[in-house]
């Protein structure tokens, strides 16, 4: 048994999790927040046999865009009384980790 832990932009979470409860897959969504940009975004947790693995990881590439955002770079860039720059930045797509689960109960 393996576990899908997905974190994906909050505005494709709707569209993930359809695709995957389409196909039968069960998941969990949990609210989170990244450390960079400190802005929201979903983190899925989904229990599945090892061989639906691709399938579901398939689903979430599918129905997950990456987006550019813009941000404020940090204050040290807009002393001298220069107005703050902003940079660019890719938020992904989805970021993925597939660990192993040693045991599962559902009951
Ligand atoms: P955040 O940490 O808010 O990061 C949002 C985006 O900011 C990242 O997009 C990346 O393009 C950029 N970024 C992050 N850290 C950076 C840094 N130290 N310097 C420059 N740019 C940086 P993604 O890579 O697509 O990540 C989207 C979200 O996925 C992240 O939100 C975080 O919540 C999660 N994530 C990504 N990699 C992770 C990892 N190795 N472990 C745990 N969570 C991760």
């Amino acid at each position: 048994m393996k576990l899908i832990i997905a974190i994906i932009n909050r505005d494709d979470a709707n569209s993930v999790t359809r695709a995957l409860s389409k196909k039968g897959f069960s998941s969990t969504r949990l609210s989170t927040t990244g450390g960079f940009l400190m802005a929201g975004n979903v983190t899925l947790l989904i229990g599945l046999e090892e061989g639906k693995v691709q399938e579901a990881m398939d689903l979430i590439r599918e129905h997950s865009h990456s987006r550019k955002q813009m941000i404020p770079a940090t204050t040290d860039l807009s002393v001298g009384g220069y107005p703050p720059v902003n940079v660019e930045v890719t938020v992904g797509g989805a970021t993925i980790f597939v660990v192993d689960v040693d045991r599962y109960e559902h009951f």
